[in-house]
């Protein structure tokens, strides 16, 4: 239930006020704390746990990591291998490297930047740090990811206060204080606005944008900048001549129903002049969990099936163990492959009664895989879980035992002798 359609939360009086809260260079910031030298340094995260890395930081206890001298950390230049950067530090971002890059090429852009692995264990306990730190001073936050969050300030008590700014310092202090990470934090009447505002001023930064600004301050940005409009909608939109939010919303609206169909032709013509109603939602499930792998080099999958076998049941493994961990059961398992030449194709299947359970992911994901050409090599494979629900809820009860088998049980407790085949180049009870 909405908290508007909720008779206990009263649609308020009070003009709307709704934040987005977004951590700065996250996961690359919770290194930081741990080695404080690094500040102000070119930084990336990304790539393994690298021997390299380990041996330097071997000997160190964990009181000293703060001590080890700068000279010591592995730099981007000395990186060989197909990793990708998750984050970048700002004085990294200076020099063009950022999420989602290949660490050789951004090797080539700053090669005196420091790489650091990630610590997942980490950035939850962090992830979760903040989030507690905002509940305690507002209480209607919407989960958005692992360093963001909606807030909604229209009833916090001075949440009106100069359009939420009063608001939004208390409590990036309260963070700061709390786990010495900075965040970026837009107010806005919705989500909609306030997501583009936290990017306004980013980092530590805060921006409030009121209804009357949206023709000086959002319409002259990309369309790209609202959430929802992907690379797909974005490129479509680039060959209609639309580039800027403005642009949208000179649109006529009918004209974008007959290119993008009812629902989001529509809903681009109301996005674009800056409305949305949305609310805050309390509490924000997962729409499901996934486990994906960058090989160090293109694998076939004849020539290599062993190695991918071993991978494929790795990763049906981890998401059983995700999907365990957190207490849900999937309804839907699917797959994911990118190709040699970056084209992705993604099956999934329905089951009929829900699971977290390895053995059962890893047949299903099996059976999509049957469904996806295999002739050309591959760069990536990833295994996701949806249609998720929490055990004990729907009528989902929490099975007696889930089978959380290594790769060989796995590989055992089916048919070893069709395990795995191939067959014209399509992958046969893998
Ligand atoms: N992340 C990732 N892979 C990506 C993008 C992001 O693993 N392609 C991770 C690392 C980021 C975290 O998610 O630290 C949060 O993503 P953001 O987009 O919010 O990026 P940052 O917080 O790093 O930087 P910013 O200051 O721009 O928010
Ligand atoms: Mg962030």
């Amino acid at each position: 239930m909405t908290p508007q359609s909720d008779p206990a939360f009263p649609a308020s009086a009070l003009p709307r006020r709704i934040a987005h809260l977004d951590m700065d260079a996250f996961f690359a910031s919770v290194e930081l704390l741990r080695y404080p030298q690094l500040k102000g340094l070119p930084v990336v995260i990304g790539g393994g746990r690298r021997r390299v890395d380990e041996a330097l930081l071997a000997g160190h206890g964990e009181r000293e990591l703060r001590f080890i001298p700068v000279e010591e950390f592995p730099l981007l230049r000395d990186y060989v291998g197909r990793g990708v950067i998750t984050t970048a530090t700002y004085a990294a971002r200076q020099f063009g490297v950022g999420s989602a890059m290949g660490m050789m090429k951004a090797a080539r852009l700053c090669p005196q930047a420091i790489v650091l692995p990630v610590d997942f264990d980490e950035i939850r306990r962090f992830s979760r740090l903040f989030k507690a730190t905002i509940a305690e001073v507002a209480p209607l936050v919407q989960d958005r990811g692992i360093d963001e969050v909606y807030i909604d300030f229209t009833d916090v008590p001075g949440g009106q206060r100069e359009g939420g700014r009063a608001l939004a310092r208390l409590i990036q202090r309260a963070i700061f204080e709390k786990t010495g990470l900075t965040c970026s934090i837009g107010v806005a009447p919705n989500k909609l606005l306030a997501k583009m505002a936290s990017e306004f001023d980013k980092p530590n930064g805060i921006s409030v944008v009121q209804a009357s600004e949206l023709q000086g301050r959002v319409w002259p940005l990309p369309v790209r900048k609202i959430n929802g409009i992907g690379p797909k909608a974005g490129d479509k939109l680039a060959g209609l001549g639309i580039q800027t939010i403005g642009e949208l919303a000179a649109q006529d609206r009918q004209q974008l129903i007959s290119q993008f169909g009812k629902s989001s032709g529509a809903w681009m013509h109301e996005v674009a002049w800056g409305r949305d109603d949305s609310p805050v939602m309390l509490e924000s499930e997962p729409v499901s969990m996934s486990r994906e792998t960058t090989f160090e080099r293109d694998l076939h999958a004849v020539r290599d099936k062993a190695e991918l076998g071993r991978i494929f049941t790795r990763l049906c493994e981890q998401v059983a163990a995700d999907l365990q961990r957190k207490g849900y059961v999937a309804k839907t398992i699917g797959i994911k492959l990118r190709y040699e030449d970056f084209k992705i194709a993604t099956r999934d299947q329905t089951l009929e009664t829900h699971t977290a359970d390895a053995l059962r992911i890893r047949k299903v994901a099996g059976q999509c895989l049957k469904r996806v050409s295999l002739a050309q090599r591959l760069r990536l494979l990833g295994v996701r879980a949806g249609t998720l629900v929490r055990i004990g809820e729907a009528g989902v009860d929490a099975p007696k035992k889930f089978s959380a088998a290594s790769g060989k049980a796995i590989a055992a407790a089916e048919n070893p002798a069709s395990y795995p085949l191939f067959q014209d180049g399509f992958l046969q009870g893998f």
